[in-house]
């Protein structure tokens, strides 16, 4: 076993044999301009400048030999994943599935829909293309993790509140212990980060546990 003992609310055990690090829509379209994310009036720099930390996070859990298993959200090209109800929300200069400079917006196989070269996964690594907000619906996320004999999951990626923070609960209440990387992860909105991030851990860590990524890192060595 091993411990973040500085992990947030309190010390986070883990088995790094039966832990997965799970890397939530690190795509072009969420962090590029063009893309998904700028197309609904978003500056997309914030989450850019997570990259260093997320790509630290990622070389730190290959070295450990802890699975990292990357998420894409993104529909069939025929839209038939993809309810109206989400397609329709809001008015965005460019609704899913249009096409933009990066290809259609978030659809599979499309440039924008694909992970950002830094973090781009290596031969082996798990890709789960995601039609929701969390990691689990419509996914075999679910599967693999029973599969994996995962018993906890450190998360990161974008956006914090969205699909990081879906996922986490999720993930949650599957049974898997989860601890998100404050650092490796960011939203739009820098107060819905700081909220997510203590709605999490509060409560005696009711979603879970916090920790950076050079705590997570030390840990794993
Ligand atoms: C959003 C996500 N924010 N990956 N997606 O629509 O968080």
């Amino acid at each position: 076993m091993r411990q973040i003992a500085a992990a947030r609310p309190f010390a986070f055990g883990f088995d790094p044999a039966t832990t997965a690090l799970i890397v939530i829509d690190m795509q072009r379209d969420f962090v590029e301009p063009g893309g998904f994310g700028a197309s609904l009036g978003n500056d997309v720099t914030r989450l850019r400048a997570i990259i260093p930390a997320v790509a630290a996070l990622i070389a730190g859990a290959r070295a450990a030999g802890v699975p990292v298993i990357h998420t894409r959200e993104c529909h069939r090209p025929d839209l038939s994943d993809l309810p109206p109800a989400k397609r329709d929300r809001g008015a965005p200069e460019l609704r899913i599935g249009d096409a933009g400079p990066m290809g259609r917006i978030l659809i599979a196989g499309e440039p924008g829909a694909d992970i950002v070269p830094e973090l781009y996964p290596v031969a082996g690594e798990l890709v789960i293309d995601k039609p929701g907000k969390g990691a689990f619906y419509a996914t075999g996320l679910s599967a693999h993790l029973v599969r994996m004999g995962t018993r906890s999951l450190i998360l990161a990626g974008v956006t914090t509140e969205v699909c990081v923070q879906t996922t986490m609960r999720e993930a949650n209440d599957r049974g898997f212990d989860c601890l998100l990387a404050e650092d490796a992860t960011d939203s739009y909105f820098p107060a819905f980060k700081t909220a997510t991030l203590e709605m999490i851990r509060a409560q005696g860590a009711i979603v879970g546990w916090t920790a950076t990524v050079a705590e997570i890192v030390e840990a794993f060595h």
